[in-house]
């Protein structure tokens, strides 16, 4: 399908594809088996000016939009959705400074996020706290000048690894969601620590960590935006963010059919290659036919995004629900083809499955984007 991308656009997807496919691909199964944080990648990453993308001329970004961050996490989610989840979950922690922060904190954040010398992380869920994110029980009390954080989030991505934790907290606990408020606090503040890494199905080398607040003191200027805030500027950074998502999707079972494609010309039965029978090449076809709609449907979503219409809350569920679904499908699928082979961890296939699984449930369940889609449409008639 032709995308009509610019010259920019084919350079960063040009580039993200490259860093995956030679530095990432080759490594991408020993860095599930040991669990471990892609350090080199990520400065890899940083060197390539990928984190630049999304961020503002002014403060050392590129001044690209949603699309262009989705064009490079599809590429890196492609070759291991791990990788592509540490990438994306910088600028999702990025965002709420980026909606809500003054001058001086962006100032004082966007650069070093934008280089990729700091890491960013969003912290929003708590262990009681998840699709209904109004539960959170965080609170940060006024005390002078500061603020003084008490909490734990949970499964936050890229926590322990980030240096600046973009955090909802409740300033108000009697005015529930309207006494919500989103502060910066940066790792190595007094009262900031972090739980064990998470032992997760995939994604296995991103940092999933509690981030614990115990008396964490931080100043008012901290605070982004109003008190009261916090809960808006949460909704508006998973608005803008859930399209990455589906392109880590896209990617991912992109990379899942590749190997899919490849294996079948490879694979021999009864005398002839396994893709010469149309029970392999229907599912390929099926396969390829709904990633080439979900990808459609993620560069839509963003392109509408970037386009600053005011409410996009919907197209960016949309995106979001049907791409990982679509992941889910064709990476099954993918095993399916590979049968024996695709179930061992000697092939690639398998990881592309369970990375897959997170993406219909992270930044918001796709039970959750459902209720998000159903609620805009039943609006939308009711204003009729
Ligand atoms: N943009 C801006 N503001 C929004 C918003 C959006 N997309 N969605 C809701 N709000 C505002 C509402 O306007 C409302 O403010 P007022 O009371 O001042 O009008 C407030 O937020 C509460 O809205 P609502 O009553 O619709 O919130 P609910 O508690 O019913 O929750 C859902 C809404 C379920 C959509 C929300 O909790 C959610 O997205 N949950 C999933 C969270 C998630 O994605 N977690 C993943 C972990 S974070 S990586």
């Amino acid at each position: 399908m032709e995308y009509f991308l610019t010259e920019e656009q084919e350079f960063i997807r040009d580039i993200a594809r490259r860093i995956a496919q030679e530095k990432i691909k080759p490594i991408a199964q020993e860095m599930d088996e040991k669990e471990e944080f892609p350090y080199d990648i990520v400065r890899a990453l940083g060197q390539a000016d990928l984190f630049a993308i999304p961020f503002p001329e002014e403060y050392g970004g590129l001044g690209g939009g949603v699309f262009d961050i989705c064009l490079a996490t599809e590429e890196l989610s492609r070759a291991c959705a791990g990788v592509a989840v540490t990438y994306a979950a910088s600028f999702l922690g990025a965002l709420p400074i980026m909606i809500n922060g003054d001058e001086e904190q962006k100032e004082r954040y966007l650069p070093d996020l934008a280089s990729g010398a700091s890491l960013g992380a969003f912290c929003l869920t708590e262990a009681g706290a998840g699709s209904d994110a109004s539960a959170i029980t965080t609170t940060a009390v006024r005390d002078g000048d500061d603020y003084i954080l008490n909490g734990t989030k949970q499964w936050i991505t890229n926590g322990g690894e980030a240096d600046v934790y973009t955090v909802i907290a409740l300033t108000d606990k009697k005015r529930g969601v309207r006494g919500a408020s989103a502060f910066v606090v940066e790792k190595g503040t007094k009262g900031l620590s972090f739980g064990l890494k998470e032992k997760k199905m995939g994604i296995r080398c991103s940092a999933t960590r509690e981030v614990v607040m115990e008396d964490c003191r931080v100043s008012a200027s901290q605070l982004l935006g109003r008190e009261g805030a916090g809960f808006a500027v949460a909704m508006k950074t998973l608005d803008k963010a859930r399209p990455g998502v589906g392109a880590q999707a896209v990617g991912l079972a992109q990379g899942a059919l590749d190997a899919a494609v490849t294996y079948s010309r490879q694979r021999r039965q009864f005398g002839q290659a396994i893709s010469s029978f149309q029970a392999i090449s229907h599912k390929l076809a099926t396969m390829a036919t709904n990633i080439e709609a979900a990808r459609a449907l993620v560069y839509a979503a963003a392109r509408t995004i970037d386009a600053g219409v005011k409410n996009y809350s919907r197209e960016s569920a949309m995106s979001k629900l049907f791409a990982s679904d679509v992941a889910m499908q064709v990476t099954t699928e993918a095993v399916q083809v590979l049968g024996g082979y695709g179930y061992m961890r000697d092939y690639p296939v398998e990881k592309f499955m369970r990375d897959a699984k997170i993406t219909q449930i992270y930044e918001g369940t796709n039970e959750i984007q459902r209720n998000v889609i159903g609620l805009s449409l039943v609006r939308e008639a009711t204003r009729k």
